[in-house]
């Protein structure tokens, strides 16, 4: 008996599938003729082995996934462009520095640090700002963060100090998180930590967006110029939109409402051609003004502030292309600080010293093969040569017989293949002599002035963020000795910072650490501040419009012509996405209410009815959105007719709290005098 079978619309059998002209093939290039059903015997019956189509479709799935970057796993990429804007040819041969307007094409991956490629965007972490120039004499890599300091001193305590931080070893759990035993217990056992510490409890690990971040490439590096002189040097990003972060509850929140927040925010500014740009700045000194200052410049601990060596801008990046596929250009490029072309080179910073080898080694076990610079993301846009051959996945065909050097094939007449060149990369000439030793420099030796320097250049409120950061991650810390530890060495940071962080656990202050060296009080810097340099502008930042059944269309119109029009982005959030009724017509909603909460947006206008306005009065989205709104000191437009929620979320007006004329200008800032009315801060 014949058995009934049907065809599935797509796939019709006998019908070719096409999508945009091409026909869909195997991965050896035999066309398709039905992608829905598998090989079987009758319509009912087993499938058979010989289905070649199944079984490499199958098995391609199976592998797709490769290994997650150890650390970093959690990153988004953007395509731009580096212009050089002040040209340094005295202090640096590198091309790209060499001429005013000359353009190098770049990718740049932002990151987390602790979480899984699949966590989330807006955890407190330092993030990752990596950057490959494609320049003319090959790749360099500034593999650098947002954090121009780093927990340790030295290389060999790195799968240490990653091994505390990441999910417990027995539990699996936190994901994403520093606020558990085993972190803590380590940076207050290493406290040389304690700068990276401090900063990693300031907002800066709290950032609003990859676009409003500063990055560091941390190292002291050198400048080499064709005279073969050098100069030490320090990388810096400076933001154009200015420096902003999120608050903890907010970021806490964002953590349910979109995971993909950061990733979501760079995509979208970029497609909609909101280019995010950053200046490109040096320090640049001297082994004299080295020597002088308290502090090591090989020691990755500490900053040289802007007042002692000031930033010199010589260039500016513009990140204006998303990514075509995230696994070819997010999960495969590889970054090594290793990259470094003519005119820039390395110091002595063992912490630096030691990812020269770990980066290399790390995209072998991620990417499968040393031929991992020829996957396109990662290949030189120069032309590339050497006698280096074979290996997992070659794709290039080298011709001929020139695989080893010297050669004298050329006398044959056959091609002798690349030569080293006396203007290719040179290390710079540095006299080294010593005993080997296991030991580090007591130079290395203070660790307490710059944490206190840093406490000592921030905002009130960012202070007192800074000691709730501590309570929160400490109150999450279930070994007493351990918080113990970390109090007695905040004393030696600041006794005021201390004292709150102790009250905020209810606990009593141990004795200070004793300190390797005893901390200096250094001038404090403005520019360590996020609140002190904040941009008063509305680009880049996003306002919500809430509004319901019955209210004003001409109002919404004209509010999102005056958002557009000053540089910030509108978004429309209604109860119902598909159309509401208007007073002078009908209008969808870009988001729903219960999937568009305010931690979405920097500021948010309610343009509602009273009669909507008490009715969502009983909706717990409704009220929410506009009790984190005001919680998260952000600036609340309102029609009169919002008042009944107004008055439901127990809002007291302030200067954040205006009328919807005002509302353009009042989101350009968040308010902070506004914090210790609704949250208890240590
Ligand atoms: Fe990394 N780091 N790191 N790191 N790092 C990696 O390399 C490592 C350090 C940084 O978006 C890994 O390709 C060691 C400092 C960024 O792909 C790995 C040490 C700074 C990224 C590695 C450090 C960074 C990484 C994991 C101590 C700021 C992401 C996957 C000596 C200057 C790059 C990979 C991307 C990634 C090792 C310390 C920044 C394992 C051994 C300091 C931005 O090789």
């Amino acid at each position: 008996m014949a058995e009934k079978t049907y065809q599935t619309e797509h796939g019709a059998a006998g019908e070719t599938q096409q999508r945009g002209g091409e026909v869909l093939t195997t991965n050896h290039g035999i066309p398709v003729s039905d992608n829905q059903n598998s090989l079987r015997v009758g319509a009912r019956g087993p499938t058979l082995l010989e289905d070649f189509l199944l079984r490499e479709k199958i098995f391609h799935f199976d592998h797709e996934r490769i290994p997650e970057r150890i650390v970093h796993a959690r990153g988004s990429v953007a395509h731009g462009v580096f212009e050089c804007t002040d040209p340094i040819p005295d202090l640096s041969r590198a091309g790209l520095f060499a001429e005013k307007g000359k353009q190098t094409p770049v990718i740049v991956r932002f990151s987390t640090v602790a979480g899984g490629a699949g966590s989330v965007d807006t955890p407190r972490d330092v993030r990752g700002f990596a950057v490959k120039f494609y320049t003319e004499e090959g790749n360099w890599d500034l593999v650098g963060n947002n954090i121009p300091v780093f927990f340790i001193q030295d290389a060999i305590k790195f799968p240490d100090l990653i091994h505390s931080v990441k999910m417990e070893a027995d539990k699996g759990y936190p994901q994403a998180a520093s606020a558990h035993d085993t972190f803590w217990d380590f940076v207050s056992l290493m406290p040389e930590s304690l700068h990276t510490v401090i900063w990693a409890m300031s907002d800066r690990a709290i950032p609003r967006s990859y676009r409003m971040m500063q990055g560091f490439g941390v190292h002291t590096f050198k400048l080499v110029n064709d005279a073969g002189q050098e100069i030490f040097v320090k990388f810096h990003w400076i933001p154009r939109l200015g420096m902003q972060s999120l608050v903890w509850d907010e970021s806490a929140k964002l953590q349910g409402a979109d995971n993909d927040y950061h990733r979501r925010d760079l995509h979208e500014a970029i497609a909609a051609g909101d280019y995010p740009e950053w200046d490109f700045a040096v320090q640049i000194f001297d082994q004299d003004l080295a020597d002088s200052l308290p502090y090591d410049v090989l020691d990755a601990t500490k900053i040289i502030p802007e007042e002692v060596v000031p930033l010199r801008v010589i260039g500016r990046m513009v990140l204006n292309r998303n990514p075509d596929n995230h696994f070819a250009e997010n999960e495969q490029v590889a970054f090594l600080p290793s990259n470094v072309v003519p005119g820039i080179d390395f110091s002595d910073d063992p912490l630096l010293q030691g990812r020269l080898f770990s980066y290399l080694d790390t995209q072998k076990s991620r990417l499968g093969t040393t031929n991992f610079h020829q996957i396109p993301v990662n290949a030189p846009k120069c032309p590339y040569a050497n006698m280096m051959r074979d290996g997992l996945m070659q794709t290039q065909v080298p011709k001929g017989r020139a695989n080893y050097e010297p050669n004298s094939l050329d006398q044959a007449g056959e091609d002798p293949g690349p030569r080293a060149s006396a203007s290719g990369f040179a290390t710079a000439k540095q006299p080294v002599a010593g005993e080997k030793l296991r030991i580090r420099s007591e130079s290395f030796g203070d660790h307490y002035s710059q944490p206190r320097l840093f406490w000592r250049s921030q905002t009130g409120n960012e202070q007192a963020h800074i000691a709730s950061a501590f309570v929160f991650e400490l109150s999450k810390v279930g070994l007493d000795h351990v918080r113990m530890r970390v109090l007695s060495h905040l004393r030696n940071i600041d006794e005021d910072l201390a004292q709150r962080v102790a009250d905020g656990l209810a606990i009593d202050l141990p004795e200070a650490a004793v300190p390797f060296r005893d901390p200096l009080d250094l001038d404090p810097s403005d520019a360590l501040s996020i609140q002190k340099n904040w941009h008063e502008t509305l680009a880049g930042r996003k306002v919500g419009i809430l509004f319901a059944e019955g209210s004003d269309k001409a109002e919404i119109d004209a509010l999102v012509k005056a958002v557009t029009d000053a540089g910030g982005t509108p978004f429309t959030v209604a109860p119902k996405v598909g159309g509401i009724k208007l007073n002078g017509g009908e209008m969808k909603a870009d988001g729903q209410l219960a999937g568009s909460p305010s931690v979405i947006f920097d500021a948010v206008a309610l343009v509602l009815t009273e009669e909507a306005a008490k009715k969502l009065a009983k909706d717990g989205a409704a009220v929410g959105f506009v009790l984190d709104a005001f919680g998260h000191l952000k600036a609340i437009g309102h029609t009169a007719g919002a008042q009944p929620l107004l008055d439901r979320a127990g809002i007291q007006p302030d200067d954040g709290v205006t009328d919807l004329a005002h509302l353009p200008d009042a989101a350009m800032r968040r308010y902070w005098a506004r914090e210790p009315s609704v949250r208890d801060l240590a």
